[in-house]
């Protein structure tokens, strides 16, 4: 499936399974552990998202940065807590479909299914296909079945670790107005007033909101758009300095170079789909 000066598959960190894509206009890497885009930098720019110099990269564990998918659950399980925190399919191998280069723009899909491995703790039977799209901006489309013949509730989130110089010197515009849940404050509910800044753990689920968003970054001096379609809620996480040191994969001072913007549908809004039916969540990014 390699397309020779374009696209390339090997073992990349840990072993893992990546393809890497090389393009005139940006240059990009997907694991097919968890279907795990791990690097997206378009021409001429800094690499889009953070990955941690201590993350884990092994069957069983998520990688600490790219984009995580989060299925079909968000952070725990509320009726099991011991299952996985933000579900399975983040630390699980994905089969590679297909691979297509369209100009200057590369696709990437892959697909994982509800089977033996998942029904421990999600009994429907579904079809997730992710498609990848490398180019000037990196589009992200995951797409949900319900191959079943019974209605399914799930959430999902896309949760993307921007690359930024200093997070403490980051702002995120766009939720002006809009109500969110505090989880650093027994997810109690709270209006953004203005833009977005971190002074401390940041960590809240942006309600019934399809708005764009842009964080901009005073250090690495450029702007990360983040567009969305069918998604109606936004988490917006960080860390800061103590909780990051209760996360062993992300190591001293890193938090500082990470700020996440997670499209989503969760808790209130999780989704709901009848035997047959599709659902699909895109997020779109691009730089200036
Ligand atoms: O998206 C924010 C969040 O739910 C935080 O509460 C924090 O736990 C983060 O995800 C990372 O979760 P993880 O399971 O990858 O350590």
């Amino acid at each position: 499936m390699g397309i020779p000066g374009v696209v390339r598959i090997s073992a990349g960190n840990g072993g893992l399974a990546k393809v890497h894509i090389t393009t005139p206009t940006a240059s990009g890497e997907i694991y097919l552990h968890g279907a795990h885009v791990a690097s997206w930098k378009p021409a001429g720019q800094e690499d889009v998202f953070f990955v941690s110099s201590n993350s884990l990269w092994q069957d069983g564990h998520a990688i600490r940065g790219g984009v995580p998918i989060c299925f079909p659950w968000f952070g725990d399980k509320a009726d099991d807590p011991h299952a996985p925190a933000h579900g399975f399919v983040r630390t699980k191998e994905w089969k590679l479909e297909k691979i297509t280069a369209n100009g200057a723009a590369v696709s990437v899909e892959l697909s994982t299914e509800g089977g033996p491995d998942t029904r421990e703790w999600f009994a429907a039977d579904f079809r997730l296909v992710y498609r990848v799209t490398f180019s000037s901006e990196l589009t992200l489309e995951l797409i949900m079945v319900n191959t079943g013949n019974q209605p399914v509730r799930f959430e999902e989130a896309l949760h993307a670790y921007h690359n930024v110089g200093d997070a403490t010197r980051a702002s995120i515009a766009g939720l002006d107005g809009v109500h969110y849940l505090d989880k650093t404050d027994s997810f109690r509910e709270k209006m953004q007033i203005g833009d977005i800044r971190v002074t401390s753990e940041t960590d809240r689920v942006y309600l019934n909101t399809a708005q764009a968003l842009r964080l901009t970054d005073l250090v690495l001096q450029r702007r990360i758009t983040v567009r969305k379609e069918n998604s109606l809620t936004t988490v917006v996480w960080n860390p800061w300095r103590e909780k990051a040191l209760t996360l062993s994969d992300l190591g001293k001072d890193q938090w500082q170079r990470m700020l996440c913007i997670e499209t989503s549908n969760v808790g209130p809004f999780a989704l709901h789909l009848a035997p047959g039916e599709e659902h699909t969540v895109k997020a779109i990014i691009s730089v200036a």
